[in-house]
């Protein structure tokens, strides 16, 4: 099990409906711009199917999910996310859109807590968390969106926060955008790597 949280229009819903094969492949990628977004009120469940891959490390066969349920936890939610984490989850998807500066303070507050309520439930473990800048075709250039990021992440104080807490998170960054079909293979690759049980 994955949890995808995120503010408001960040895209969420669109990404999770794309993972999970519901708006068609990369063919179709323009017409996902008028695919309707309803706001998520609550929580939506979605199947992201995954590359079906086999492998065995050190001699030890791995179990390779090749469909992993992922929870949308809607942005209205915000103030409650962490409320809504089960005792067994252990794997987030945190998604930020790097265009929108005026979200930041919000964002830090409740990626502050996310990170704070996760670390403490995987106690002796670890729990593994994904940061997702969403919207990458808005950014303009590549510049600009390295540009973009850049910001973000020290607003953010993304290099101290992160220390704080790596003794119990694995935190990586990504970006991505579903109108472009950018990211996916690596978003695909983080949930499957994630979700690997021994
Ligand atoms: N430009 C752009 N817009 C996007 C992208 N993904 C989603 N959107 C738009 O963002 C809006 C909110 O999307 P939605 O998935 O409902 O966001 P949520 O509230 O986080 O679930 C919709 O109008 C989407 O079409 C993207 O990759 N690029
Ligand atoms: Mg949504």
């Amino acid at each position: 099990m994955v949890l995808c949280v995120g503010a408001k229009g960040v895209g969420k819903t669109l990404l999770l409906k794309k993972l999970s094969g519901e708006e068609g492949s990369a063919d179709s990628a323009p017409d996902l711009r008028q695919v309707c977004c309803i706001p998520t009120v609550g929580v939506s469940h979605y199947q992201v199917q995954l590359p079906t891959a086999a492998g065995s490390r050190k001699g030890r066969r791995r179990r390779i999910r090749d469909t992993v349920e992922v929870r949308e936890l809607g942005g209205a939610l915000a103030q409650n996310w962490p409320s809504y984490f089960r005792p067994d989850d252990r794997t987030l998807i945190f998604v930020v859109d790097p265009n929108d500066a005026s979200a930041i303070p919000e964002v830090a507050v409740h990626l502050l807590r996310c990170l704070e309520v996760l670390a403490a439930r995987v106690g002796e473990g670890k729990g593994s968390v994904l940061l997702l800048y969403s919207k990458s075709d808005l950014a303009g250039s590549d510049e600009e969106l390295r540009t973009k990021i850049e910001r973000l992440r020290l607003l953010l104080r993304l290099p101290e926060v992160t220390c704080w807490h790596q003794e119990n998170i694995e935190f990586e960054e990504l970006s991505c955008s579903v109108w472009k079909d950018e990211g996916f293979p690596v978003l695909k690759d983080w949930i499957r790597r994630k979700t690997a049980q021994s």
